[in-house]
């Protein structure tokens, strides 16, 4: 008998974001080909049902790849998100009410269930946001999956959050997420919300508001009780709405620094508890003993990775003086085999930018770059005629002073400065009124403790970057907000402590 060796190589276990760049050697243009079922409209999801908005009006979700329309979603208003309050209000003495392991049991579900359709769910993720399948598949599904796994383990263990102390919900919570990751944002919303007994009523980003609404599929099959989650599609000022809403005791909202300040004044005065996930210009900093091939490796996952669209994107290089030549050589090496397009394609590195204005904001701090006298560096690359592409890009003699060094850019782009001492590194890394992450690549570890004791970051890579994991608390100091997602202190900011015995 003829015994069959397979042609192709086996693929390597892929695990990301740390192997999303340059799988060379695997190369098989074929596109992923799973059926995202997609509706032709979405309407919201209010009440454990899908209803149509009261004012009657849809918008076009578009792919952002090819310009072409996906799907048509609900236009949420004020009157909506009042019904989708109301409902969670509803629901939420029977909800709070159920023992700790009941709730644990509808979370776990949902992650099974998204599990069972995660090709689907990353499909969709891709066509709707432009971020590579890679990406979605490996990276977005499974770690909202294992968001939902996390806290549905927390949720016979709630006397351990603050032991000798009892955490009670707060109520309604009212959520705002971005375009960035959507499903991903949803998940550490609304899975530390629901642990403690809260209900929610979530506004998804209106660029990305698909995979939410088949999410809400998903609460359906897993029998969670009606208004527990409710979702309302729409524009900003249905945020905003939904943020001023009386109903509301909490306030969970992920976006930028600007539209956060804004809601911070519109609800001064109130006593709604807020965890506010703002923006970030992160220094990834290079020192000359790091192992130089690995650094680079960071270096590229932690700017081009999800096309730089990252609150914790390590957008300004810091590299010290000595390695500094080599460092940007090898960077430039690496980004001649980066592949950018079709976001479909398995072997896509960079794929499109959200929106044509998210493209426009880019190609205006390019300009400026420029303009303020900083080199640029792009691999030579052939973008597709349509879809909303931007090459990856570098910036060489740039300033402190530089807008490309100050402002979030969110693209693929970065910034990069040199330093000649430990204590520069440091100053420079904190000259900047965020402090969301940071990256430190060196083999000394006690210069790693020193870094991580003086950077003024909410989470310091060590040799690595862009690392996610449930039971890791995420969150920023200064103009990057305030409060914690992920971990024990996540599930601190979805709840009122009550001291045992007390009232
Ligand atoms: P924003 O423009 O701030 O939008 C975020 C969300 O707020 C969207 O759903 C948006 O709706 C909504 N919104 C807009 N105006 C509002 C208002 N007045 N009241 C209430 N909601 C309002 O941010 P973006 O462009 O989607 O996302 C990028 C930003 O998010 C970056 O600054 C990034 O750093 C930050 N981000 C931070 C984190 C963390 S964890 N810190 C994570 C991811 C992203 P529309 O989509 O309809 O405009």
């Amino acid at each position: 008998m003829k015994i069959q060796t397979p042609t192709r190589a086996p693929r390597r276990p892929s695990t990301a974001p740390e192997l999303l760049f340059g799988d060379l050697w695997d190369y098989d243009p074929a596109p992923e080909t799973a059926d995202p079922k997609l509706k032709a409209r979405y309407d919201l999801f209010i009440g454990g049902e899908f209803v149509p908005p009261a004012g009657g009006k849809y918008f076009e979700s578009v792919n952002p790849a090819t310009e072409a329309k996906l799907a048509e979603l609900a236009l949420g208003g004020p009157d909506d998100v009042d019904r989708a309050c109301r409902a969670a209000a509803a629901a939420f003495p029977a909800w709070s009410a159920l023992p700790g392991r009941e709730r644990g049991k509808y979370l776990y579900r949902i992650a099974r269930l998204l599990q069972d359709r995660a090709r689907e769910f990353a499909v969709a993720e891709t066509l709707d946001n432009g971020k590579p399948i890679r990406e979605t598949r490996d990276f977005d599904v499974p770690t909202c999956a294992a968001h939902f796994f996390y806290h549905a383990g927390w949720a016979d263990k709630l006397e351990y959050v603050a032991p000798g102390r009892r955490m009670e919900p707060l109520g309604v919570v009212g959520q705002v997420i971005p375009w960035n990751f959507p499903l991903l944002m949803l998940s550490w919303k609304i899975a530390p919300a629901l642990c403690l007994g809260n209900c929610v009523v979530i506004k998804p980003a209106s660029n990305t508001s698909i995979t939410a609404l088949k999410l809400a599929e998903i609460f359906q099959d897993a029998g969670l009780p009606p208004g527990v989650v409710n979702v309302v599609s729409g524009p900003g000022s249905t945020g905003g709405a939904l943020m001023a809403h009386p109903a509301v005791a909490k306030i969970a909202f992920t976006g930028s620094t600007e539209v956060g300040k804004v809601i911070m004044r519109s609800v001064a005065g109130s006593d709604k508890k807020m965890t506010m996930e703002l923006g970030g210009k992160a220094a990834n900093i290079v020192f000359d003993d790091a192992p130089l091939d690995q650094a680079v490796e960071g270096i590229v996952n932690g700017i081009f990775f999800n096309q730089g669209q990252v609150c914790c994107a390590g957008s300004r290089l810091l590299v010290h003086e000595p390695v500094a030549r080599t460092v940007v050589s090898k960077l430039k090496a690496r980004l001649r085999v980066l592949r950018v397009g079709d976001p479909m394609d398995k072997n896509t590195d960079v794929g499109a930018i959200v929106s044509r204005a998210q493209l426009d904001t880019i190609r205006g701090y390019l300009k400026a770059g420029v303009d303020e006298g900083a080199e640029m560096w792009q691999p030579p690359c052939r973008l597709p005629k349509k879809g909303f592409f931007m090459p990856p890009t570098i910036f060489t003699g740039v300033t402190q002073s530089h807008r490309i060094a100050r402002e979030e850019i969110f693209g693929p782009v970065l910034s990069i400065l040199t330093f000649r001492t430990v204590d520069e590194a440091i100053e420079k890394a904190n000259n900047t009124e965020y402090g969301l992450s940071a990256g430190v690549w060196t083999d000394k570890g006690s210069r790693i403790l020193r870094m991580s004791t003086e950077l003024k970051a909410g989470v310091v890579w060590a040799n690595t970057y862009n690392k996610f994991d449930p039971a890791s608390p995420f969150g920023g100091y200064k103009e990057s907000g305030f409060g914690r997602e992920g971990g024990r202190h996540g599930l601190l900011d979805y709840g009122r402590l009550v001291e045992e015995g007390r009232p």
